[in-house]
């Protein structure tokens, strides 16, 4: 092109980077309330989205609150259990490969 820049054609294929999903897992103990909290501090959701979460989590047992590439999710699991600890609730959160 005009600026002298070349594209080369890619020639081997490159696995695109695996994605995981951050699932929280329902306990007995954790208040309602601290929950919609993390996921609105740590997942940036509404306070409405987060509800529903929270909600879908404490029926079925668990749920997603996002995919993200593996650090970013190691990170995000990292966050919650230490909130959770700070705050002494045994809320625990894990990764899954997509
Ligand atoms: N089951 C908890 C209660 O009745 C609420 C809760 C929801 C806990 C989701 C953990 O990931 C969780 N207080």
């Amino acid at each position: 092109n005009r600026e002298g820049v070349v594209l080369e054609p890619q020639k081997t294929w490159v696995k695109p980077p695996p994605l995981f999903k951050v699932v929280l897992l329902n306990d007995d103990y954790t208040p309602m309330d601290f929950v919609v909290t993390v996921l609105q501090t740590i997942f940036f959701m509404s306070r409405e989205q987060a509800t529903q979460i929270m909600l879908k989590v404490h029926r079925e047992g668990s749920g997603v609150c996002g995919v993200y590439p593996r650090d970013v999710a190691a990170t995000k699991v990292e966050q919650v259990m230490a909130f959770a600890r700070q705050h002494q609730h045994p809320l625990r959160c894990v990764m899954e490969e997509t």
